[in-house]
């Protein structure tokens, strides 16, 4: 049947059906350039890169088909891309329904993808694996080189239509697919690739593609020998390597010194897992479905977290643990200090969910349970002095968890038993709307005092938190609530945490402001104290950042002076060019006041600077990247000092404090 049909197009040659196909494609592209987003997901930077990691697909499949080992993707200098693969190149023969070059069809139609021969994992719904097409339908220039059967062929599109014909240029004895695009610029509204972005999915593909390398060079930049920046990344190991890495990079310190690593099949589906746990209180999960990341989760990792709480479960029942420890154990109690990778491969996904992160397939839940199962058995059997190590982190989970509940309980039960149930340290606003009201969240009582003289009583609250808050980070639940400033925020804010199914959510229906701004010296400690605020709410109360929520003020940091006038700066820059426009020079003349804290300002230039709607400034706090955010707090408020370091030494350029 199948090849019934193939034969019959390729017999279906005449001329009206081939010119009918032409139009066919034209409107293809016309759709893809007529609607970007259906096709790229956006066209700001996540589409602009999405448009590489398209092209990578198809020389991945290659690797996959066995036939490539090395992927180089190079920043030009313009901001194009080339991606070379050493793969058996595009097949560059006549296709015969079509009477054109196979690489022309695959650059020109949608969906034809290049995989011809391989339906098995075309990916549906997704976003990937719409096809090298629509990248081209997107560049203002794509040119095709391809290494094959001794000779180099190239053609080259303008908008997804070709302007030349596949030419050959001269002769080669290698094999592989050299593209390269240049985004179109009035389809995109962010052109300048960033490299960090790249290096993030390429060294996520070497993991997820074991003995495939992949170089990643910017011609944009050079050191002083005149050499570009240049990585290669490449992981014997897989998904192993890849939860040691995440681990490492977290600053965690790991239980059992080698990760447990499973891979399967059934059904069509590869199954490759890889997890352990570490002394940490968080779960990291990450998992992928035919290498692109599923960040809402989805049937696999549903599968896996079944596996991992049916198996410890038994076990622990099995010895009576936790009976004797009287604990009631939860699913929950798992999950805590694990690290884990979930890969499948599968024909032909669905994805749902808000952004389709989420792999909807349920025939994929036992499959991946059962193998996660089986591995997890015979790990517990084979290394019992681990399975005791797990047993008793998980019991230690179940008892903490406990006491958290409890305090939680006890904290927000007061609240409702005390009237207002409002700290006593708050200076609320008048207004009860939400939405018009701000909470300035104060460091030290002093400047708290002043901010509450210079405020505007009508909308702005202000809550002052003494020294620095606990770093929530290296703290056991139950403790957070056994803190005043802790406490002071939940009540102060009106949100309340709650549990639902097991999980924790966070109620804001009461949520009292719908401006949280966090005010802080502009020093080092101010700094930190931002920081431990931050990763008390990153925590705790995330949905506040998600909302957009949460804000940092920005007290300046010099006052310039000459007579009458004055100009308030926020940087040396600022500084200098006030200096100038009041007719100084660095050496005197001209007043410069130099704030250390927001101590040093009366109430009236902390309004006028820092408080007045109409002249302050806010950043506000967003997530962009949850992974990136989350290692970044366990790194920054954990316990490894290096990773640490390292950090503050690279991002020092970009504080705005003074040293
Ligand atoms: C179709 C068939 C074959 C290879 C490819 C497409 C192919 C596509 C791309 C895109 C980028 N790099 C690529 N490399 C290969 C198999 C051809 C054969 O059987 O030799």
């Amino acid at each position: 049947m199948e090849n019934d049909k193939i034969n019959e197009e390729e017999t279906a040659t005449n001329n009206s059906q081939y010119s009918a196909d032409n139009i066919t494609a034209l409107e293809g592209l016309e759709a893809v350039r007529l609607r970007p987003g259906m096709y790229i997901g956006s066209t700001d930077e996540k589409g602009l890169h999405h448009l590489v990691y398209e092209v990578l697909d198809n020389s991945i499949d290659e690797h996959l088909a066995g036939h490539c080992s090395h992927i180089v993707t190079v920043i030009n200098e313009d901001n194009s891309v080339s991606v070379k693969d050493n793969g058996r190149g595009i097949p560059t023969g006549m296709h015969k329904k079509l009477q054109k070059s196979a690489l022309e069809v695959v650059m020109t139609v949608l969906h034809a993808g290049g995989k011809f021969d391989k339906q098995t994992y075309q990916v549906s719904g997704g976003l990937h694996g719409v096809g090298v097409s629509c990248v081209n339908a997107l560049s203002s220039m794509l040119r095709a080189e391809v290494h094959r059967e001794g000779q180099i062929f190239t053609q080259t599109y303008s908008k997804g239509i070709p302007t030349t014909s596949v030419d050959i240029i001269g002769d080669t004895d290698i094999t592989g697919t050299i593209i390269t695009f240049r985004p179109d610029p009035t389809i995109f509204t962010e052109l300048e690739y960033s490299y960090e972005t790249l290096a993030k999915r390429l060294r996520e593909l070497a993991y997820l593609n074991k003995g495939l390398h992949l170089t990643l060079q910017d011609m944009r930049t050079s050191d002083e020998k005149g050499e570009h920046p240049t990585e290669t990344f490449f992981s014997e190991g897989g998904l192993l390597e890849f939860v040691q890495h995440i681990d490492k990079q977290n600053g965690r310190e790991v239980l059992v010194d080698v990760p447990v690593h499973v891979r399967g099949e059934q059904d069509n589906v590869q199954v490759e897992v890889a997890f352990q746990y570490n002394r940490s209180y968080r779960e990291t999960l990450r998992s992928y479905v035919n290498n692109i990341n599923t960040v809402e989760g989805g049937t696999h990792v549903n599968g896996f977290r079944r596996a991992i709480s049916h198996v410890l479960k038994k076990y622990g029942e099995s010895k009576d643990l936790f009976a004797k420890a009287k604990v009631k154990i939860s699913s929950e109690d798992f999950r805590e200090g694990l690290t884990a990778v979930v890969a499948v491969k599968v024909p032909e996904p669905q994805f749902k969910g808000q952004t389709k992160g989420e792999l909807g397939n349920p025939e994929v839940t036992s499959i991946v349970s059962a193998c996660v199962r089986n591995a997890l058995e015979i790990f517990l059997e084979e290394n019992p002095a681990a399975a005791k190590m797990l047993m008793d982190k998980v019991i230690l989970a179940a008892k903490a968890r406990s006491a958290a509940s409890k305090a939680r309980e006890m904290v927000q039960r007061k609240n409702v038993l005390t009237g207002s149930g409002l700290p006593g340290k708050l200076a609320d606003c008048s207004s009860k709307d939400p939405e018009k009201s701000e909470i300035y969240l104060v460091e030290g009582d002093s400047a708290g005092g002043t901010a509450k003289q210079g405020r505007d009583r009508e909308f702005q609250a202000i809550l002052p938190l003494r020294g620095k808050i606990l770093n929530v980070e290296k703290a056991l639940e139950y403790k957070i609530y056994e803190n005043e400033e802790i406490k002071n925020m939940f009540t102060a804010l009106g949100v309340r945490i709650e549990e639902k199914d097991g999980e924790r959510v966070l109620n804001i229906e009461k949520l009292r402001y719908h401006k949280i701004i966090i005010m802080c010296d502009a020093d080092v400690d101010g700094s930190h104290i931002v920081t431990l605020i931050l990763t008390f709410f990153f925590r705790y109360m995330r949905p506040l950042i998600e909302n957009g929520y949460i804000y940092i003020a920005a007290p300046p940091l010099y006052q310039v002076k000459k007579g009458k006038r004055s100009i308030y700066c926020w940087n040396d820059a600022d500084r200098d060019q006030a200096i100038a426009s009041l007719g100084g020079d660095k050496t005197g003349n001209v007043g410069i006041q130099r704030y250390k804290g927001l101590g040093e300002m009366n109430a009236e230039q902390l309004w006028e600077t820092t408080m007045d709607p109409v002249s302050r400034t806010l950043r506000q706090a967003t997530i962009e990247d949850f992974e990136s955010a989350d290692a970044t707090f366990s790194m920054l408020m954990g316990d490894e000092v290096p990773p640490r370091r390292a950090f503050i030494e690279a991002n020092a350029k970009y504080a705005n404090v003074i040293i």
